[in-house]
Parts: C-alpha cells; sequence; structure tokens
C-alpha cells in the first residue's frame, strides 16, 4: 500500500495468508512502513477530540486496554452493557472522521456493498490483554470486521465460536486480518503484545483498528 492511495483509490493488497480456520482471513503486511506511518499519523491527530480513555466492562472491571473510536459510530463498555453510540463516553464530542484508507481497505477486502461506520482502537501497553470475546454487538452478523494491527506484534488467539480448540497467529505491525463467513463469530483474543518488537509508536506499544458495521447508523 502506498501513501499516493489517499483519497480513495484502489487499496493494493498482498497476497493472502491462508489460515487454518475458515473465514479467518489474514493479509500479512498489509500496510508498508509509510502506510502504518500515515496511518498511525491520522490516529494520534484524531486523539486531540477523541482522547483513549480506559473503559470497564458491565461488571464493573477496568479494561487492560485503552480504547478510542474514528467514524459515525463507536464501540463502547461500561456499567450500562457494551453498545455502539455516535459520542465519546468522557468528553461528548462527536468521533472523528473514518480515515479514507480505512475504507478504501475495507473496500478491497470486505465484499460487503456498505461501507463500515465504525472503527474501534484499542491501545495496548506491554501488560495489556484481551480475553477471548465474540463480537456481537452489532445488527447484521452476516458483515464482516476488519482489523489492522500497528506497532508491538501480538500473540492473537482465535478458535472456533462454540467449542474446539484454539491456535495462535502473531499479528505484526501492518498485518491486516478479518473475521467473515464462518468464522465471524470466532471466539479471539490478545494473549500478549511483544514488548519492544516494533519502533513504529514512540512510546512503544500496539494499536489495532477494527472496521465494522454497527448497523446504528
Ligand atoms: C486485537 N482484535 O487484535 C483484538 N476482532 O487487538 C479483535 O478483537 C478483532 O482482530 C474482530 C476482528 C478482528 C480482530
Ligand atoms: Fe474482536
Amino acid at each position: 500500500m502506498s501513501l499516493s492511495s489517499t483519497p480513495s483509490a484502489a487499496f493494493d493488497l498482498p497476497p493472502e495468508t491462508p489460515t487454518a480456520l475458515p473465514g479467518f482471513r489474514l493479509w500479512k503486511g498489509a500496510f508498508d512502513r509509510a502506510a502504518q506511518v500515515a496511518l498511525l499519523a491520522q490516529v494520534t491527530a484524531a486523539e486531540a477530540t477523541a482522547p483513549f480513555y480506559r473503559p470497564e466492562t458491565p461488571g464493573g472491571r477496568p479494561f487492560s486496554v485503552r480504547m478510542t473510536n474514528l467514524g459515525p459510530m463507536g464501540w463502547v463498555s461500561d456499567r450500562a452493557g457494551y453498545r455502539y453510540q455516535p459520542t465519546h463516553p468522557v468528553t461528548g464530542a462527536p468521533w472523528p472522521p473514518m480515515p479514507t484508507i480505512l475504507l478504501d481497505l475495507w473496500r478491497a477486502t470486505a465484499a460487503w456493498p456498505a461501507p463500515p461506520d465504525a472503527c474501534l482502537v484499542n491501545l495496548y501497553d506491554a501488560r495489556a490483554r484481551m480475553g477471548l470475546h465474540q463480537d456481537r454487538d452489532e445488527a447484521d452478523l452476516a458483515a464482516p470486521v476488519l482489523s489492522i494491527s500497528l506497532g508491538d506484534a501480538a500473540v492473537f488467539r482465535i478458535g472456533p465460536a462454540q467449542v474446539g480448540p484454539t491456535a495462535t497467529v502473531r499479528l505484526e505491525s501492518g498485518d491486516v486480518c478479518a473475521l467473515t463467513g464462518p468464522a465471524r463469530l470466532a471466539r479471539h483474543g490478545i494473549d500478549r503484545v511483544l514488548a519492544g518488537s516494533s519502533t513504529l509508536l514512540p512510546d512503544g506499544g500496539r494499536l489495532n483498528l477494527t472496521l465494522r458495521r454497527s448497523g446504528r447508523t
């Protein structure tokens, strides 16, 4: 992917990496270093209006990741539950716009007629993790969820929706993956972040952006 593809152009994808789980799609190195730097700059700029904050689970436990969102809708969690909403829960401001490059990426990968309306951004420090979960707060569970990783590599764990063994995949800076079709409700999470494995983020750590169709727009 090159910088010249903004605004709105075709996203030049590398060959897909095969996976063992049907519907779990992976494109290693989809963003080259220049594109990673450009996307990081857009996230950093968005932080001015949509700062990272630490949500809590409906049960009142703080997440180890910090979160913000881009696009018309954002995924939030608090004592009232999980949901999508158009405003930042701390500042009350609308979420910043969805970067064009993410819309281009969605068009190139998603095989879905409508654009994503939410991009959840998770920020991991060296100790942060994400427990096994399913992404099921979207109105239409047929639409894929697409993820982009930036910064330190992480051990991503994924397994079938109900029962069955999980396996791990290392997600590195610039990798794109997607939960589609039979893997749309796969259980997945982040076991750990490999601190110091990337120089992309000035203070280290990992960013993961997930593009969704909340269906609330
Ligand atoms: C992460 N990813 O990589 C967490 N969800 O930090 C996710 O939870 C995820 O990678 C849906 C689809 C792809 C993902
Ligand atoms: Fe997820």
